[in-house]
């Protein structure tokens, strides 16, 4: 078997001294924190479409890296050197899942009944690469954004022919998914959303992509998909306004159309930052209503505006994360770095500097977030400024729903005047975590 990473090793754990840049420094996958070892806290998964298909192309320049491995781009001999050097990569860097779009895998035909034959056959291959070893699916998703047929969208397209497309892809890429026994079925809503209102029924395309949605649910579960189904919001890029802005904005919908039972989040941490919000917000958003499932581990540049999509270094926000996700009790998905290498950073070895980089990040992340739970300050003072409504009859009856507004207003104005002098106490709460990041 043709090896395509010849200068790199299997990537070993060797501590936090060692200067091999090809050895982890954090993640110890044995290691036990708070009762799981690192492996299963962190089920990391590569994504097909950044890591074995981008080369660098931007707004502004053409390819800089090359992942022909050896085949002509766009032919299947290729589609199967991407899988061969994908199954080689993961192996070497212990990566237990990968995510796919359905056009990742294979150059798309022209004729969707030739793509579909494509799909087959390379998801055989995969199948047959799976076997014995312990990689697996994480999740799988139709690309329903690339293709200029849904320039005005897919689930939310004004054409009920491009809509039958939309729905052709989704089917095919859940019958890929139970086939390759993946834990997740992702939409991204890359072109459901809009321009300028002049143009658009916001209604209709909502309740169409619900449509979609809710086909998808009835198809998948028919054919034995017992996984989640998963949105990751996203509030602009490719479109100026974006349907799934955030975490609670797709929840709103999922409910508001009865598909909350069979879908759960995919927050990602760029996704999260364009919407204006922090990772860890749109963690916690997902998590308080029942809804975390999966993570795409990235992170973006606060100094631009739009999904840079690099792999994660910030030690501060994968701790947050990592505080949220421990606090939800583990994901039922996993890390997927949907994550590409700068565009200068154009070879074989900067692809596995880059996940050595990002899984180092979350190590640290759950390290330092274990930390964090088992020291107790933020928790206990979190249920300490909640304390009068645990402590006091009048908060107790509030808590119990009992209360009405009238007897409130009697309780204040018996009170005199009260002011709030229950201090927050943000910057000591900061220094207690920046102790146990580096004291
Ligand atoms: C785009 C993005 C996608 C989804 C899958 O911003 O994140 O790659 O993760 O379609
Ligand atoms: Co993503």
């Amino acid at each position: 078997m043709k090896e395509y990473f010849e200068n790199i090793p299997v990537i070993k754990y060797e501590g936090s001294k060692s200067k091999n840049p090809f050895a982890f420094k954090f993640y110890d996958k044995n290691r036990v924190i708070l009762g799981k070892t690192m492996e299963e806290h962190l089920p990391f998964a590569m994504a097909w479409w950044h890591n074995l298909c981008a080369q660098g192309t931007d707004m502004f320049g053409r390819d800089t890296a090359n992942k022909s491995f050896g085949e002509t781009v766009g032919t299947m001999a290729h589609a199967k050197a991407k899988v061969d050097a994908g199954f080689e990569f993961m192996k070497k860097l212990g990566i237990k899942y990968f995510c796919f779009h359905d056009v990742d895998i294979v150059p798309e035909a022209e004729d969707i009944k030739e793509t579909n034959k494509r799909l087959d056959e390379i998801t055989d291959y995969i199948l047959e690469k799976m076997q014995g070893t312990d990689i697996k699916c994480l999740w799988g998703t139709a690309n329903m954004f690339s293709n200029p047929r849904y320039m005005n969208g897919a689930g939310s397209t004004n054409s009920a022919e491009v809509y039958c497309f939309a729905a052709a892809q989704v089917k095919k890429a859940l019958e890929l998914t139970v086939k390759l026994g993946g834990k997740g079925y992702v939409f991204w809503g890359g072109r459901e959303g809009y321009e300028t209102l002049l143009n658009t029924d916001v209604k209709f395309e909502e309740e169409n992509i619900a449509r979609l949605m809710k086909m998808a649910v009835d198809y998948g579960r028919s054919i034995g998909f017992t996984g989640d189904f998963y949105i990751e919001p996203k509030p602009k890029e490719p479109m100026k306004h974006q349907y799934d802005f955030d975490a609670a904005t797709a929840i709103g919908f999922l409910r508001k159309y009865g598909l909350d039972k069979d879908f759960k989040m995919n927050i990602e941490a760029n996704h999260a930052t364009l919407a204006g919000h922090t990772f860890q917000h749109e963690l916690r958003v997902s998590a308080i209503n029942g809804m975390l499932g999966s993570i795409d581990a990235n992170q973006g540049d606060y100094l631009l505006g739009w999904d840079t999509d690099e792999f994660p270094f910030n030690v501060y926000e994968s701790t947050l994360c990592m505080y949220e996700v421990l606090k939800a009790g583990g994901l039922t998905g996993g890390f997927n770095f949907d994550a590409k290498n700068r565009r200068p950073s154009n070879t074989l070895e900067d692809m596995v500097h880059a996940y050595i980089l990002g899984m180092d990040t979350f190590a640290l992340g759950l390290i330092k977030a274990a930390e964090i739970i088992e020291d107790g300050t933020i928790d206990e003072f979190i249920k300490e400024k909640y304390s009068s409504f645990s402590n006091t009859d009048i908060g107790k009856k509030i808590l119990s729903g009992n209360a009405t507004l009238a007897e409130l207003a009697a309780y204040a104005e018996n009170m005199g005047v009260k002011n709030s002098t229950d201090s927050g106490r943000a910057e000591y709460l900061e220094a207690v975590v920046n102790n146990i990041l580096f004291g």
